[in-house]
């Protein structure tokens, strides 16, 4: 995979908004992985999840895969045998990269990439189903149906591993974990210039639910529980079983 470092918004940007674009496909592992605060932890337990919960002759699913961090990690895992990762994203710059990762990278469960609408894409015989990082990207009015199509398409028993950024009812819980959140871009070397136009060309793309806001719409839609079993500051990582 690509390492080269993350410095598109270092100088003054002229852009409207942020996209997952050809420019911030060459830097994104780079600029998750100084961004997310715990994203190298997820993908190290998405392999530990997949270990537990995939079934033989089923199906695991990458909703929004970027460059196939979380396939890669969820192949990792998968000792049940027959088993098929299938990557979705809208992002053809994201997916070019994404196979040329992966045929590079050493795996033994087959992974198939797909470019598409996951709001569209078609879910069956999942027995695990990763969204690191994407349902924040979906326009609210839209999570739940693409969340209870992702059930529909689920084994019982079956895991959703759904990792993101949240924000809380508390405006003062909002700005000390936005505080927390910004030192820690600043220690891994991002400046003022940059964590700034950052978070505006974010804003009304990336929207965060509380995490109460997740756990009570997991429970409505019939997953038989549900945990967030990582935090730090406003990053983090549910588990749902079917
Ligand atoms: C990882 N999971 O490295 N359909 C398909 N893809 C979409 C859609 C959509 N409607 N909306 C956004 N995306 C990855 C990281 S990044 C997270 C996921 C981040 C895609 C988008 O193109 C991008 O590749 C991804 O979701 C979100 O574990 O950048 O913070």
């Amino acid at each position: 995979m690509t390492n080269k470092t993350d410095n598109i918004y270092a100088s003054q940007t002229n852009k409207l908004a942020f996209s997952f674009d050809d420019q911030v496909a060459e830097v994104f592992p780079d600029m998750i992985q100084r961004s997310v605060p715990g994203y190298a932890e997820i993908l190290k337990n998405t392999a530990k999840f997949a270990e537990k919960f995939v079934s033989d002759n089923s199906h695991c699913y990458d909703l929004g895969c970027s460059l196939g961090a979380s396939s890669l990690a969820m192949s990792t895992g998968i000792s049940a045998a027959n088993v098929k990762i299938i990557g979705v994203d809208n992002s053809q710059a994201m997916l070019d990269r994404c196979r040329h990762h992966i045929e590079n990278f050493k795996h033994s469960t087959q992974i198939e990439l797909h470019s598409g609408d996951i709001l569209k894409f078609p879910i069956e015989n999942a027995s695990m189903v990763v969204l690191n990082f994407t349902l924040q990207f979906i326009a609210p009015q839209e999570r739940k149906a693409l969340l209870q199509k992702i059930y529909q398409g689920m084994l019982p028993g079956g895991l959703l591993l759904l990792s993101e950024k949240v924000c809380f009812a508390d405006e003062r819980d909002n700005s000390l974990m936005s505080d927390l959140h910004h030192q820690y871009k600043r220690e891994n070397g991002y400046s003022e210039l940059e964590i700034s136009q950052k978070r505006s060309l974010l804003e009304n793309v990336l929207v965060p639910d509380t995490l109460e806001h997740h756990i009570s719409r997991l429970s409505e839609l019939g997953f038989s529980r549900s945990s967030c079993w990582f935090q730090q500051y406003n990053f983090v990582s549910i588990f749902a079983v079917k």
